[in-house]
């Protein structure tokens, strides 16, 4: 076994909504191990500044402004993308929403909104570039799954329905293109430090102890803690692995919690 199973030198990598946080911290990772990286996002300008934080951490990184969600700007930048940087051999979904509000509150237009983005955008992607891929004889695609993909939490009901349903999309992507030697996994990350989370974590909000307590690591993920899982699923490495999610969770998922006693 050589270290060279992880080394993406060669390949081109795409990475949805990684202007910041977790997608941010995965292209990087990914630019690292060899990978081209080309960054989408919705906002021009975002995607500009970002450009010049990828180069401060030495990753030179192409940017493409689309909605993930509109299949037919999707089909065009993909081509274009291909054309003009290289066939694409990783996506990584990782763009995504979140709304908490209380399910009865919850208007059908928002629900909707959550699910097209989380869930229907990664559709979209997968089958836009899944055609290249089968033509040339490889790819691997990694969708950004959730500790919503197993568990239920007050007000984030549209949310755990999409990223369970990505964890079953992503089963089912891989039963479907494992022949044509298209590995499909998911990332389940737990709860990282990033803008997503704010909210929930700062100005003395109670999840933030709530969630320290409840992760046997102790503390929030950091952003590059995601890198190592991107990496392996992006290689090599990962030729035989098919339709799993990788839990980067500091334990949350295999633990029932801490008693307030020892
Ligand atoms: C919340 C959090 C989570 C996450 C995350 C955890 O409100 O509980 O925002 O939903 O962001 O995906 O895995």
């Amino acid at each position: 076994m050589s270290i060279k199973l992880f080394d993406l030198t060669g390949k081109c990598a795409l990475v949805t909504g990684a202007s910041h946080g977790l997608g941010m911290a995965m292209a990087v990772g990914l630019g690292q191990a060899g990978a081209k990286v080309i960054i989408n996002g919705r906002s021009r300008e975002r995607l500009e500044q970002a450009k010049r934080a990828y180069a401060e951490q030495g990753v030179e990184v192409h940017t493409y402004a689309f909605d993930v969600t509109d299949e037919q700007e999707v089909k065009k930048t993909v081509s274009e993308i291909e054309k003009e940087v290289a066939p694409i051999d990783i996506l990584v979904n990782n763009a995504g929403i979140i709304k908490r509000e209380p399910l009865l509150e919850m208007k059908a237009e928002v629900f909707r909104e959550v699910l097209d983005v989380d869930l229907t955008g990664p559709f979209i992607m997968s089958q836009a570039v899944a055609g290249g891929m089968i033509e040339r004889g490889h790819g691997k695609i990694i969708n950004i799954c959730s500790m919503m993909s197993e568990l239920g939490r007050n007000t984030v009901g549209a949310y755990a329905a999409a990223k369970g349903g990505l964890k079953m999309l992503t089963r089912n992507m891989a039963t479907e293109w494992a022949k044509h030697n298209i590995q499909v996994n998911g990332i389940g990350p737990g709860y990282f430090a990033t803008s997503q989370t704010a909210p929930i974590r700062e100005g003395g909000h109670p999840l933030n102890d709530f969630i320290i307590d409840r992760t046997p690591a102790g503390k929030w993920g950091e952003p590059e803690e995601l890198a190592g899982a991107a990496i392996f699923l992006a290689s090599e490495a990962s030729n035989f692995v098919n339709g799993i999610i990788v839990y980067v969770d500091g334990g949350i998922l295999s633990t029932i919690g801490k008693p307030r006693f020892e």
